[in-house]
């Protein structure tokens, strides 16, 4: 349920704004766009111009969502209003950041743990599986007609963020608002299918050094591989080929908590980090710069591979045999 004052400041927000900016984050996630296209859709349909824009372009397994081709990279004009799904710092935003900073108002629809809470009206709960969850209970308190793009868009980020309903995070809330969904025409096959069942060669060849090549330690429950500039180079792969790797380190019976050390160009490092039951991840995330939630997070710095390992790994082990 939504704090029907919530509702309210958004219906305020949206009726007092003549043309509306969505944006979401960096490296955008089926939530991340879904969410933004399901916003595009329901401003349409009631006759607020808008934009939809991402520092990235969409991935090649969302090319599919409905919607996807109004996605673009910079503002075309001038607007009145942010929207911005999926995220809670406008540094996040990448190269769009300013754009949103200089709007008059902004909503923030989220999920993650806040830290740098941007935002005149934010509709925020840490414990929704999904922003697409919260955006879904948003648009059922206004009784807006959920048409199928924008079921499909609103599912495609339940799907997503929950693994296929595989996460800790699958609540009831998540099962029941994906029933409505596909109730409402979202095609939960297509979704299925198209995010999951559509790597690229190269991202199957890249998969196979990063578990040939596993360290496993402390009775095999930490889990970490590293796959460098080279291993991109040698496969064609890209970082987006690289989604979902980690769960496979972390989908080993004994393995507590998995890391991923990639460098897709030379001299950046991205690390995903994901964990079972008490151990916070997110803790570790954020003392080196990153975020997240408690079973999965990240960060990305400069540096070498190594001096990467050197910051990281101490405080995977310490964050095992603390919690
Ligand atoms: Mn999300």
């Amino acid at each position: 349920m939504l704090a029907p004052e919530l509702v309210e400041a958004f219906r305020r927000e949206i009726s007092g704004a003549t043309s509306v900016l969505i944006g979401t984050h960096l490296n955008p996630d089926g939530d991340a766009l879904g969410c933004a296209l399901g916003m595009a859709y329901f401003l349409g349909q009631e006759g607020i111009a808008h934009e939809v824009v991402c520092h990235h372009a969409p991935p090649f397994n969302l090319q599919f969502l409905p919607g996807v081709g109004k996605i673009r990279q910079t503002p075309s004009r001038k607007h009145d209003l942010g929207i911005i799904v999926d995220l809670d710092s406008l540094e996040r935003l990448g190269s769009l950041a300013p754009n949103f900073a200089e709007l008059p108002r902004l909503v923030v629809i989220d999920h993650h743990v806040p830290h740098e809470a941007p935002g005149d009206v934010r509709i925020v709960d840490t414990h929704a599986p999904a922003t697409a969850v919260i955006i879904a209970r948003l648009f059922e308190a206004m009784d807006v007609e959920m048409t199928p793009e924008m079921a499909t868009c609103l599912l495609t980020g339940v799907v997503t963020d929950t693994g296929s309903f595989r996460f800790r995070n699958t609540t009831a809330e998540a099962l029941s608002v994906a029933a409505r969904l596909v109730e409402a025409g979202g095609n939960i096959n297509r979704i299925s299918e198209e995010v999951f069942q559509r790597k690229p060669l190269s991202s199957a060849r890249l998969l196979g050094y990063l578990l040939e090549r596993m360290t496993l330690e402390i009775d095999d429950r930490l889990c970490y591989g590293v796959l460098d500039f080279q291993d991109f180079l040698h496969t064609g792969a890209e970082d987006v080929d690289t989604e979902g790797f980690v769960n496979e380190l972390l989908s080993i019976r004994t393995v507590e908590i998995a890391a991923i050390f990639r460098e897709p160009k030379p001299g950046r490092v991205r690390v995903s980090l994901r964990s079972r039951g008490d151990h916070d991840v997110a803790a570790v995330a954020r003392e080196i710069g990153g975020g997240g939630h408690k079973n999965a997070a990240g960060c990305s710095f400069e540096a070498e591979i190594e001096e990467a390992l050197e910051l990281v790994l101490p405080r995977l082990r310490a964050c095992l045999a603390s919690s």
